[in-house]
């Protein structure tokens, strides 16, 4: 048995001190006072905040984008997750056109299978709609699939409207949850040739080519389709304002809309664009960084509780030979970058140590929220006997400076470099093992496919 003692435990309701014990995987107990037996492995968690273990519902590993591979696989990237405090991720698992869901879900399995540090589960990405893949939705939610994916933007992944519909429809009957990627594809295609017809070539042509209405077109075409459906939906990595407002629109219309975002879009914007030379690679990902105001806007909208799930939508290129391979076109710059380590922190110094938020939002909108929504909760999400033993011991009053040299994600640069971040994971237990004590892997591999059921709570 392990018991973790004097330490702050945290939900999104409340804050309250307690010991907390586990053995073979599960909370075990939770009491003030717990008193260990001969061979209890005792840990003192005094001044330290007790996190059921982050979540992060959005991460690309080991994905192929058609010309190269992301950075991170499942190997580094759930070892970066867990560094960081985050114990279970989301992945998407991506349909190729012409094949299955069902050979996606095996290659995804095979990806990650035998080496992760965290938990992970798969959303399914549907890019190929016909008869056959309708027939397999069934199978997925056997095989413990309970979310889908559709794109509206990039040639190879997004579907037809019409194909949405279809989609959408077949989710409100079997209990499917649905994230979308709003960008509406044919308008970024056309600004795009634009950009390069103009002779802009380089990284700032990038936020050109997909401005914040293309993003709103697209959340508002989706709301209203789903609205046709009645299909409750979920925005993923929302990035403007000009997004929010249709968000708020469909809500008003009384659709039920869960909203996630991520950090480069509550910390950066697009000024980092305009960097010399070719800088902005580093900051090249879909939908783009945007405008002060907009950062402004949705920090606002987290605070006001307009926000649902903070994601990383993590898929990492290395600057050389990768980014690079966009140098003199900036369509070619591979979309996406690193996050996933840092996501705690980030938000827990942006939010937290400021007193913007208290440590229950911070609990709702990194682990509660995406396992109440994904299918997850209780057994993730909760401190609670009975619950996995996923924890995240938070010490609070660390302090450290984010670079390239001391990240685990497997890139030459991070955007966060230079970053000064407090609150860092002092102890992290993926199903009960100790993985990480204080930034260091004690533990590999000890993550496990998690198993979903629809039994979402819709968090609106
Ligand atoms: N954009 C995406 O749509 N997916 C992965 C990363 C990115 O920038
Ligand atoms: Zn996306
Ligand atoms: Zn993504």
């Amino acid at each position: 048995m392990y018991i973790i003692q004097n330490g702050t435990l945290v939900s999104s309701e409340r804050v309250w001190r307690a010991d907390l014990a586990m053995e073979d995987g599960k909370i075990t107990a939770i009491a003030p006072n717990l008193a260990p037996k001969p061979g209890d492995c005792v840990t003192d968690a005094k001044g330290c905040f007790v996190f059921p273990g982050f979540i992060d519902p959005h991460t690309h590993l080991d994905m192929n984008n058609g010309v190269t591979t992301t950075a991170d696989d499942f190997s580094s990237g759930t070892l970066a997750a867990v560094c960081g405090g985050t114990t279970t991720l989301l992945d998407f698992a991506t349909q190729d056109k012409g094949k299955s869901l069902k050979e996606a879900l095996e290659l995804w399995h095979k990806k990650a299978g035998g080496r992760s540090s965290c938990n992970y589960g798969f959303h399914m990405a549907v890019t190929d709609w016909n008869e056959h893949t309708r027939q397999e939705l069934m199978e997925m939610i056997s095989a413990g699939v309970t979310s889908l994916k559709v794109y509206l933007a990039y040639d190879a992944l997004r579907i037809s409207d019409a194909q949405l519909l279809d989609i959408l429809q077949e989710c409100r009957s079997l209990g499917l949850q649905i994230g979308c990627h709003c960008e509406n594809g044919e308008i970024v295609n056309f600004l795009q040739r634009r950009e390069l017809s103009r002779g802009n070539y380089g990284p700032a042509a990038h936020p050109v080519s997909r401005p914040a209405a293309v993003e709103a077109e697209a959340i508002s075409r989706y709301a209203y389709i789903a609205g046709l459906a009645e299909c409750p939906i979920t925005v993923v990595h929302l990035s403007s304002a000009a997004g929010l407002e249709e968000v708020r629109n469909a809500r008003r219309r009384g659709q039920t809309v869960q909203v996630e975002t991520c950090p480069q879009y509550l910390l950066l914007d697009e000024s980092r664009y305009l960097l010399p030379g070719f800088e902005g690679a580093k900051f090249v990902m879909s939908p783009p960084l945007r405008s002060v105001s907009d950062r402004n806007t949705l920090c606002q909208a987290v605070l006001d509780g307009e926000i649902d799930t903070i994601a990383t939508d993590h898929c990492s290129y290395r600057f050389a030979g990768q980014k690079e391979l966009g140098r003199n076109d900036f369509t070619k710059i591979p979309n996406g970058a690193p996050g996933l380590e840092h996501r705690p922190a980030l938000f827990f110094t942006q939010f937290v140590s400021t007193g913007l938020l208290d440590p229950e939002r911070m609990c709702a909108l990194l682990s509660e929220n995406p396992a109440r929504q994904y299918g997850m909760f209780p057994q993730k999400g909760l401190l609670a006997v009975g619950a996995d033993a996923d924890i995240t011991v938070w010490n609070p009053n660390t302090v450290r400076t984010i670079s390239a040299a001391n990240q685990r994600h497997q890139t030459d640069y991070t955007p966060y470099e230079g970053m000064t971040v407090k609150g860092s994971a002092s102890m992290v237990f993926v199903n009960g093992i100790l993985t990480v004590r204080d930034g260091v892997p004690v533990q590999t591999g000890a993550g496990a496919y998690v198993f979903r059921k629809c039994t979402s709570t819709s968090l609106r």
